[in-house]
């Protein structure tokens, strides 16, 4: 019997969504789903090397944070290298992300990164990090220059928000601590979302932390700490307004731990035989994706047609990303040294 940790209620009736609102949301989780799925595919087919890490499972934390409380373009948002959805719902073109899994000049990193490394200046996506925890404590530079441009240089446009995402393994390593003390002692604009999804590679949650609730953390950082159900994008969603108005108002951040599950192995080359089936079926049955468009028909906010609608745009979205990214150049030999160093565009 698997023992789940009980995830938190949320009631539906508690939130105010429009048609707009509720298709958005939508359309971001299938096209981050349709994105991966298609990754997979072409992983399988050989058009790309290295470690390649998907999200599916996970999508209502990346949309329901950033699409759903964010501003995106003009907010930052910090990755891991489980970067692909993060850098879709900040804005990134599905096209732009297909060429950097190529290693084509069009890419978001114009080809140097890879998988693990999309970054996006136009769309303050701070980038896709190899190193675990290595994005917290970036993400928590761009929040204090925010507060440095607002405060002391007297900007007062200087509002935004920073979020970090990053696993349940991170939340072990030191960084994550270190940055938590700063942000929360200089009461940054920033949300530390971890996405707990019970696996670090191999490692059970469980098995490597003395507390696995990991929200509780931030009690000793005198910081706000929620969590939340992972899988419904309505729920996150109004954490996340919550810690983007404090953010904003000035009153520091927030440890947003969500409660989530990958539905596919670590990486593409992970044969994923640790995880049991009892296990996997648990979380399955509770895909965002699904429970969204369940919720959108019941209160009558979309039919099941205009969410068909939507999944085929997006299928359209997605193969023409994937022809863009083919038709791309390779980076030019004689440019190697490009962009080691920071240049003016
Ligand atoms: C500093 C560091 N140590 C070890 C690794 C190897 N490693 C890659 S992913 C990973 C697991 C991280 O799990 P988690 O933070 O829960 O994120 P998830 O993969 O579940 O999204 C480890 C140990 C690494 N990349 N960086
Ligand atoms: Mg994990």
């Amino acid at each position: 019997m698997v023992q789940e940790r009980t995830l938190p209620k949320f009631d539906a009736a508690t939130v105010q969504i429009t048609k707009e609102e509720g298709l958005l949301l939508y359309e971001d989780m299938v096209l981050g789903r349709t994105f991966e799925d298609k990754c997979a595919e072409m992983y399988y087919r050989g058009k790309m090397f290295g470690f390649v890490h998907l999200y599916n499972g996970q999508e209502a934390v990346s949309s329901g944070i950033i699409k759903g409380a964010m501003r995106p373009g003009e907010d930052f948002v910090c990755s891991t290298y489980r970067d692909h959805v993060h850098a879709l719902s900040a804005g990134v073109p599905a096209k732009e992300v297909v060429a950097e899994l190529f290693g084509k000049a069009t890419g978001c990193s114009k080809g140097r990164g890879g998988s693990m490394h999309m970054f996006s200046k136009e769309h303050r996506l701070l980038g896709g990090y190899a190193f675990v925890a290595e994005g917290i404590p970036v993400a928590a530079g761009a929040a204090f220059q925010t507060k440095y441009r607002r405060e002391v240089l007297g900007d007062p446009n200087a509002d935004q928000v920073s979020a970090c995402f990053f696993g349940d393994g991170a939340a072990n390593n030191g960084q994550f601590f270190e940055t938590l003390n700063m942000a929360a002692l200089w009461k940054l604009p920033i949300l530390f979302v971890v996405e707990n999804n019970k696996w670090a590679i191999g490692m059970a949650h469980e098995r490597a932390t003395s507390q696995p609730e990991i929200y509780k953390k931030a009690n000793a950082f005198n910081m706000v700490g929620v969590e939340v159900d992972g899988m419904d994008i309505l729920a996150v969603r109004a954490v996340a307004q919550e810690a983007v108005a404090r953010a904003r108002a000035g009153e520091g951040p927030t440890l947003i731990e969500a409660l989530t599950y990958r539905f596919r192995g670590h990486s593409l080359a992970d044969p994923d035989e640790l995880r049991s089936k009892a296990e996997k079926e648990f979380w399955f049955a509770r895909d965002p994706i699904k429970k969204l468009a369940a919720y959108m028909v019941e209160q009558n906010l979309a039919s099941h047609e205009e969410l068909k609608a939507v999944d085929r745009k997006i299928q359209q979205v997605i193969d023409e990303a994937v022809k863009f990214a083919e038709s791309s150049p390779e980076p030019d030999p004689s440019e190697l040294y490009r962009f080691v160093f920071a240049e003016d565009e």
